[in-house]
C-alpha cells in the first residue's frame, strides 16, 4: 500500500483521536512491565548526588592502594564533613555516598572486625568515626546518606576464602545498623588481583559470579535497610552506566535481562543501553569524577572539569534517563577543594537559571489524541504525579505546544510516567519558527527524563512526535526552557 501524504496522515490521526475520545468504552491504561518499585521511584527523583572518594589513597596519593598501608598514614588536618554537606547542598545535590572502605581495605569507621581502621589512626586521637560524622552532617543538611563498601579487600588475609565473605557481611551489618537511614549501597565491580592480603603479597583471583554469594548479601541489606537501593553492575536495583566518563547511552532502557548479569563481568558495556524487552527494572547511574582521578591528587588541582563540561555531563546523564553521581575527591585537609566548590556553585547557578521558569506553563497544548479521562494540561501542571495518556490506537501521537507569543528557547524536557513503565522507543522534536516547522532532534528512549538542547532561537511552538512506542503513551511532564549561553573551554 502507498503511504499517505504527511498532511493526510496527520488529519487521519486527528480524526481517529477525535472519534476515540467520543466513544464511551475505553480500556483502562495497562502498565507495561517491568515496573519500578517504590524505592526505585524515590531514588529516580534524586537525579543528582555526590560521590566522595576519601580514604587511605588520599594520603598515599594513589588510586588503588595495595593494602599494606599503615593506619598512621591517615591523618587529615581539618576534616569537616559539614563542609562537604554544605557544598553538596549548595550544589543542588540530594545525597552523598562515601567510600567507607576502598580496595585497600582501610575503614573509615572503627569496625569491630579489623584493626585496619580509623581507630588506629592519629586522626582525632584514634577516637574518630568518619561515617558517624558524615551521616550526622547529611542529616543536618537534609541530604541522603549512602555507603560504598568495596567487595575487594587487598588488606584482608582471608580475601579469596569463604571467611572473608563473613567479614564483608559483618562490616556491612555495622554500616547498615549503626548510622541511621542509608539510601544507597554501592558495590564496585572491580575485584580480585594482586595485593598485600595480610602479608601474603600474592595474586588472588575469585570467581566473580559465585564467590560473593550476592543473593545472601542482598537479603542482608534488605533486612537491615529495606528502603535502600543496591547498586552494582548487576543491580539488583540500580546498574552501572557502563563508563566512567559521565555519559549515558542515547538509547537507555531501564529494563535489563538482570539474571544474565553479574558484578564485574568483563563485557558489561553491552548492557549500557539496557534492553527493550528486559525482565527487571534496573535504571542506570552515571558515576564520574570532577577531576581525572577518583581520589585527590594535588597535581590535578588545575584539572577540575569546567562548567561547560559539567553541563554537558548533566544533560547526558540526568537528561538521558540516568542519574548523575558526581565524585568529589576530598583533599588531604579533609575538605572539598576550593576549585571544586567554585565550579559546583557555577553549575548550581546555571541549572537554577535554566530550569527556574518552564516557558510551557500557562501555554496552549494541542495533542493529536488524548485518552478519555486525561488532559494535556497534566503535562505542564508542575505536578510529577499527574500524567497525560494517548489513545492506544493512534499511531505517531503528537503533543504540540502553541506559544501565545514567540519566546527565546534552547532546551526541551519530557518525562514518562514511570509507575506505568517505560514505553517510548523513538521520537522527533520540531520547532515552529516564522510559521515553519523544522526538525531539531530525532531520538530514541525517554524514561525518567529526556533533555534536548538546540540552538538558541525565538520560536512560536514545539512539536513532540512519538514515532514508536511499546504501548499508548503515559507522559508526566513537558518543559521548554532557555539556558544561559556558555562560553567554550
Ligand atoms: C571503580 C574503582 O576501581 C575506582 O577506584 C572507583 O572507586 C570507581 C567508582 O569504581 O571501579
Amino acid at each position: 500500500m502507498k503511504p499517505l501524504p504527511y498532511f493526510q496522515f496527520i488529519w487521519l490521526n486527528l480524526f481517529l483521536g477525535f472519534i476515540l475520545s467520543c466513544t464511551s468504552v475505553e480500556a483502562p491504561l495497562e502498565p507495561v512491565g517491568p515496573l519500578p518499585n517504590p524505592h526505585q521511584l524515590t531514588w529516580q527523583e534524586l537525579e543528582y548526588c555526590a560521590f566522595i572518594h576519601f580514604n587511605m589513597n588520599t594520603f598515599t596519593n594513589k588510586e588503588w592502594g595495595y593494602g599494606d598501608e599503615q593506619p598512621s598514614q591517615f591523618n587529615p588536618t581539618e576534616l569537616d564533613t559539614r563542609q562537604w554537606a554544605r557544598v553538596a547542598k549548595d550544589a543542588g545535590m540530594k545525597g552523598i555516598i562515601i567510600t567507607a572502605k576502598h580496595h585497600d581495605g582501610f575503614c573509615l569507621w572503627p569496625s569491630k572486625y579489623t584493626e585496619h581502621s580509623v581507630k588506629n589512626a592519629p586522626w582525632r586521637g584514634g577516637k574518630g568515626d568518619l561515617i558517624r560524622e558524615l551521616s550526622d552532617a547529611c542529616k543536618e543538611f537534609g541530604l541522603k546518606f549512602g555507603v560504598y563498601l568495596s567487595p575487594w579487600d587487598r588488606n584482608h588475609p582471608d580475601y579469596g576464602k569463604p571467611e572473608y565473605i563473613t567479614y564483608f557481611r559483618n562490616q556491612l551489618r555495622e554500616l547498615l545498623t549503626d548510622y541511621g537511614e542509608v539510601f544507597e549501597v554501592w558495590f564496585d565491580g572491580a575485584n580480585g588481583g594482586d595485593g598485600y592480603y595480610g602479608g601474603a603479597n600474592e595474586e588472588r583471583r575469585v570467581d566473580k559470579k559465585t564467590y560473593y554469594d550476592w543473593p545472601t548479601t542482598i537479603e542482608l541489606v534488605r533486612s537491615l535497610q529495606p528502603q535502600a537501593v543496591i547498586f552494582s553492575d548487576a543491580g539488583p536495583d540500580i546498574r552501572w552506566v557502563g563508563n566512567e566518563k559521565g555519559y549515558a547511552n542515547e538509547t537507555t532502557w531501564s529494563p535489563i535481562y538482570r539474571d544474565s548479569v553479574y558484578a564485574g563481568m568483563p563485557d558489561f558495556q553491552r548492557f549500557a543501553a539496557g534492553q527493550e524487552k528486559g525482565t527487571h527494572w534496573v535504571p542506570t547511574e552515571t558515576d564520574v569524577s570532577i577531576r581525572p582521578g577518583w581520589y585527590y591528587h594535588p597535581e590535578q588541582d588545575d584539572q577540575v572539569k569546567s562548567l561547560s563540561k559539567l553541563v554537558d555531563i548533566y544533560y547526558n546523564s540526568v537528561g538521558l534517563n540516568s542519574s548523575l553521581l558526581l565524585n568529589l575527591p576530598v583533599d588531604t585537609r579533609g575538605l572539598v577543594h576550593e576549585n571544586e566548590v567554585a565550579v559546583l556553585n557555577e553549575l548550581a547557578a546555571f541549572l537554577k537559571e535554566t530550569f527556574a521558569q518552564n516557558l510551557a506553563e500557562g501555554q496552549k497544548l494541542k495533542t493529536s489524541t488524548t485518552a478519555k479521562g486525561y488532559t494535556p494540561e497534566a503535562l505542564i501542571d508542575n505536578e510529577p504525579n499527574t500524567y497525560w495518556v494517548s489513545h492506544s490506537e493512534v499511531v505517531k501521537p503528537t503533543i504540540e505546544l502553541q506559544l501565545e507569543a514567540p519566546v527565546e528557547a534552547n532546551t526541551f524536557m519530557v518525562q514518562e510516567y514511570l509507575p506505568m513503565g517505560q514505553r517510548i522507543k523513538s521520537f522527533v522534536l520540531e520547532i515552529l519558527k516564522e510559521g515553519n516547522w523544522t526538525k531539531v532532534y530525532e531520538g530514541s528512549t525517554i524514561g525518567n527524563k529526556r533533555l534536548v538542547r538546540f540552538k538558541t532561537q525565538t520560536i512560536e511552538g514545539v512539536r513532540f512526535t512519538v514515532n514508536e512506542s511499546k504501548a499508548q503513551l503515559a507522559v508526566s511532564n513537558l518543559g521548554l526552557f532557555k539556558a544561559p549561553e556558555l562560553s567554550e573551554d
